[in-house]
């Protein structure tokens, strides 16, 4: 920077988000000008006087984190990411808003440039992302009180208040005391039907004061008043919440304060009557330099306190344990889970896999300490707490066992934003039939490649009396279309505990665990190499074979029977077992041509067979479910829906005799 150059003013810097903004919109004719324009007073305060980050070290640990919950907005991060001087957020990028193969995807992307802390754009998410990363920031501090000391905020709009998930995601943010969390709320009484008005009549501001939060109501374009509640809220003990009254792109004379600037291009007339009212004469995508001066003392005030860390972290009697956090590294469990596994082979273990599961997670939480466990109340029955494990209460943080409430869809969100905030490997629990309720989360951790781990119990109509309210049946085909989510089904406990290898190895896939209810035997007599990871495996190969029967997680055992019941007719059937379709499909094809051979096939799996392609040609056969299951005890269940050992034999004979 220029010694003599002089900083532009904070109204200027909040004009160059609104120049970037709207001329960015109109270049790619596509985008979201309002929202950018109508916040840009409100997030240059909070960058010029509050943020601590560093371009130049944009993963530094003990950085505010700044969520854009308000997706649609994109246009306000690309251009402060620009100004601040990220290297990898040229003007060419601004240009390229929205072009593919750009970092400005159309809403913000996690990993597509530095600074983007989490992927936004579904309403309501990265409100309750940042609870996540807020409680991952007071875990941290608990563990690490010299190295740790950060806030995390957010921009959210109307349209995040009014999702669903926002409202867990308060109520447990409020409730476990995030003091750091402070979210900025753009009140600018528009969405894009119009007036919120037309769709709302909440009063915002008493329902998170309801929730335990500390309130505040400002007019969003007066930088002191802006200013003095973000320093009133970072000094109050609970989460805060200010309501910043603004108006949707101002600075548009004639179509500020109205929904048709919401998404949509101003058009030429427009932009250059908002340049002559915000008094901003230069041309597109050109910022003058005093500008740019202004911008990166924000990001040099965040390199000194980069620095300053720096020095703390390298003379911290902590440093070697914060680097292991950091470091999330499963090698240690190697050991342990191989011990683990012989025992369970030697004992035979005939368990539920929820059991198994626990089992492994003793090992898992033992040898691991940046796990991060957790179950939407259903701890007693996901069975995710092992013994020794803390509760985390707005009293201690210190804790690694997060009561998430019925909260499931928070549960998943905040569990993106513990492992996007780094030092903990969150895993969660529900029944799996509530796995529709974390969806549009689960799908983020996938799209973000997060290292999330779901612990789905009461997997299959073997959860037995529940009926069909609780029994997934669609569930298993809907979780595997979602890409990049490994979904495994264990056959047994030794399957269980490498699928809780798979997990914890993960770095940017998140897993999900589909577990049953019901005891299964142990069917693995050997574990010689992690065989789950291999997605579908020969779990026994009688050399020649007339039929290959491939099934899942409880149905497996069900093959065994039915493989037992052929050979006694001179029938030789192989066992795939495959716990995990999105591992097979990445195996090498002469792997799964060798697993899967050329004799006919039987798919069994307690659901519907959508998704079963990857194993059946159109002349193989499927024994599952197609349709809802029922009340009854688990082993009548599976009679009525003809999910049998004899129903497969016989299957499989009618496949043989068609030849
Ligand atoms: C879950 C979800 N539903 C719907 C949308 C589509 N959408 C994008 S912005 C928006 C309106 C949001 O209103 P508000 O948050 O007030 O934003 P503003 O118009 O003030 O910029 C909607 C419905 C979305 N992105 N996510
Ligand atoms: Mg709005």
């Amino acid at each position: 920077m220029n010694a003599h150059m002089t900083l532009a003013t904070e109204k200027d810097m909040a004009n160059a988000i609104r120049a970037l903004a709207m001329d960015a919109v109109q270049k790619a004719n596509s985008g979201h000008p309002g929202m950018p324009m109508g916040m840009a007073d409100v997030a240059t305060v909070l960058f010029n006087r509050f943020m601590m980050i560093d371009p130049a070290d944009a993963a530094w640990p003990d950085r505010d984190r700044f969520v854009l919950s308000a997706g649609h907005g994109s246009m306000l991060v690309y251009a402060i990411n620009h100004l601040l001087g990220y290297d990898d957020m040229g003007m060419d990028q601004l240009q390229a808003f929205r072009q593919l193969g750009s970092r400005t995807a159309g809403h913000p992307e996690y990993g597509h440039a530095k600074g983007i802390e989490v992927t936004t754009g579904p309403l309501g998410q990265g409100i309750s992302t940042a609870v996540g990363m807020a409680l991952a920031e007071r875990m941290a501090a608990a563990r690490f009180p010299d190295l740790v000391d950060h806030y995390t905020y957010v921009i959210a709009g109307d349209g995040c208040l009014m999702e669903g998930i926002s409202h867990e995601a308060i109520d447990l943010a409020g409730h476990l005391g995030l003091g750091r969390l402070i979210v900025m709320w753009d009140d600018n009484r528009i969405t894009i039907d119009g007036d919120t008005g037309l769709s709302t009549s909440t009063d915002q501001v008493a329902r998170f004061a309801a929730c335990g939060w500390h309130v505040q109501a400002v007019d969003g374009h007066d930088p002191e008043a802006v200013a003095a509640a973000i320093a009133a809220a970072r000094a109050d003990a609970r989460p805060s919440m200010i309501a910043c009254r603004t108006i949707i792109g101002f600075g548009a004379p004639n179509k500020q304060g109205s929904h048709d600037v919401h998404g949509a291009p101003l058009g030429d007339a427009e932009i250059a009557a908002a340049r002559e009212a915000l008094g901003w004469p230069h041309a597109p995508f050109v910022i003058p330099g005093e500008v740019y001066a202004a911008w990166h003392a924000v990001a040099a005030r965040g390199a000194s306190a980069r620095t300053a860390w720096t020095a703390r972290h390298a003379g911290s009697a902590n440093r070697a344990a914060f680097d292991v956090a950091l470091a999330c590294d499963s090698a240690p469990l190697a050991a342990p889970m191989a011990a683990h596994k012989a025992q369970l082979i030697a004992d035979k273990t005939k368990v539920a896999t929820r059991k198994a599961s626990e089992m492994a997670l003793g090992v898992v939480n033992a040898a691991l300490p940046f796990t991060a466990g957790g179950s939407a109340d259903l701890t007693g029955s996901n069975l995710t707490r092992s013994k020794g494990m803390v509760s985390v209460t707005r009293d201690n943080y210190a804790g690694s066992y997060i009561h998430y409430g019925i909260r499931e869809h928070a549960m998943a969100a905040a569990m993106n934003g513990i492992a996007l905030h780094g030092m903990f490997r969150p895993y969660g629990g529900t029944f799996m039939a509530f796995a529709d309720y974390c969806r549009p989360s689960i799908r983020l951790s996938a799209l973000m490649g997060l290292p999330v781990t779901y612990v789905m119990t009461h997997d299959s109509i073997g959860l037995g009396e529940d009926g069909p309210t609780h029994q997934p049946v669609e569930h298993l085909a809907a979780l595997r279309a979602i890409p990049n989510l490994n979904v495994i089904r264990p056959c047994d406990a030794v399957e269980t505990a490498e699928a809780w290898e798979v997990a914890m190895a993960a770095t940017c896939t998140p897993t999900l665990l589909v577990l049953s209810r019901q005891n299964l035997p142990l069917l693995r007599d050997d574990a010689p190499e992690n065989l789950t990871a291999r997605g579908a495996y020969l779990l026994r190969d009688p050399g020649r074979r007339d039929v290959t029967l491939i099934a899942t997680g409880s149905e497996v055992e069900i093959a065994m029977a039915a493989a037992e019941a052929l050979a006694a007719t001179g029938v030789s059937a192989a066992i795939v077992s495959a716990p995990c379709f999105e591992a097979f499909a990445a195996q090498p094809e002469a792997y799964r041509a060798a697993v899967l051979g050329t004799a006919p096939r039987v798919g069994v799996e307690a659901a519907i067979q959508q998704g079963w392609d990857l194993f059946l040609r159109h002349k193989d056969a499927f024994v599952g479910m197609t349709g809802f299951g029922a009340s009854a005890p688990a082993p009548a269940l599976y009679t009525h829906f003809g999910i049998t050992a004899e129903a497969v034999a016989a299957t499989a004979r009618d496949l043989i005799a068609k030849g």
